[in-house]
């Protein structure tokens, strides 16, 4: 089986098994039109007004959002990739939201290295503080220019599309600034701390 033009090089076969690697997709990758729903527990469903988010410091320093508040930050559209652990990933896929660094530009950061983000239902993961930074990590809000939905994880989530995507914490409501690295969530259950998709970083062995 061959693919040709713009067409991604994968090929379902005929036994809907065989895949060819896409060189322009991390290793292990295969790309799906549809967007799945992975969630961990179930669906919080918090309106735009009633959504929170507190940025806590090292010294314990605590500063709240608001969704009017957030959205008087400058506001970015973004085009990325998304990649699954569970191996699907989506190309092109649209958002609207914030950078994040925008939001942690009015703390100090003093000692920070690492971030916890916090969700509405208690979900946690863990990112370097500098992966936040640079426009690499936004708080969308807006997806395909629609709200984002609840089951996606509006009102507002994280989205860091260059790690896998359970670092993009749905639902979310805090970030933390921490001293040192720690696992959240997934990352305790044998995810990989740091979740490099073109390093394959699956398991914590990876
Ligand atoms: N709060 C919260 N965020 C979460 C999760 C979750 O269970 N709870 N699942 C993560 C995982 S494992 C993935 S793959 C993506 C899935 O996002 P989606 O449901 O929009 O596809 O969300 C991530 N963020
Ligand atoms: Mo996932």
């Amino acid at each position: 089986m061959t693919s040709s033009g713009t067409q991604p090089l994968v090929s379902e076969g005929f036994s809907g098994r065989m895949r060819v690697q896409d060189p322009a997709l991390p290793p292990g990758q295969h790309l799906v039109d549809r967007f799945p729903v992975m969630s961990a527990g179930p669906t919080p469903v918090v309106h735009r007004r009633a959504w929170e988010l507190t940025v806590t410091t090292p010294s314990g320093r605590q500063t709240p959002w608001d969704f009017a508040g957030l959205t008087r930050l400058p506001v970015e559209d973004v085009v990325a990739d998304l990649h699954c652990v569970t191996r699907w990933s989506r190309s092109g896929t649209r958002w609207r939201g914030v950078p994040v660094e925008a939001l942690l530009r009015e703390v100090d950061d003093a000692g920070a290295r690492y971030v916890m983000a916090h969700s509405y239902g208690g979900y946690t993961t863990n990112v370097p503080l500098e992966d936040l930074l640079d426009g690499r990590a936004w708080l969308v809000f807006d997806h395909e220019d629609e709200p984002l939905s609840a089951e996606h994880g509006g009102p507002v989530r994280l989205l860091v599309p260059h790690l896998y995507l359970w670092k993009s914490a749905k639902w979310v409501n805090g970030l933390t600034l921490m001293s040192h690295d720690a696992p959240g969530f997934w990352e305790s259950l044998g995810y990989h701390l740091y979740g490099d998709p073109w390093r394959e970083q699956r398991h914590s062995r990876d």
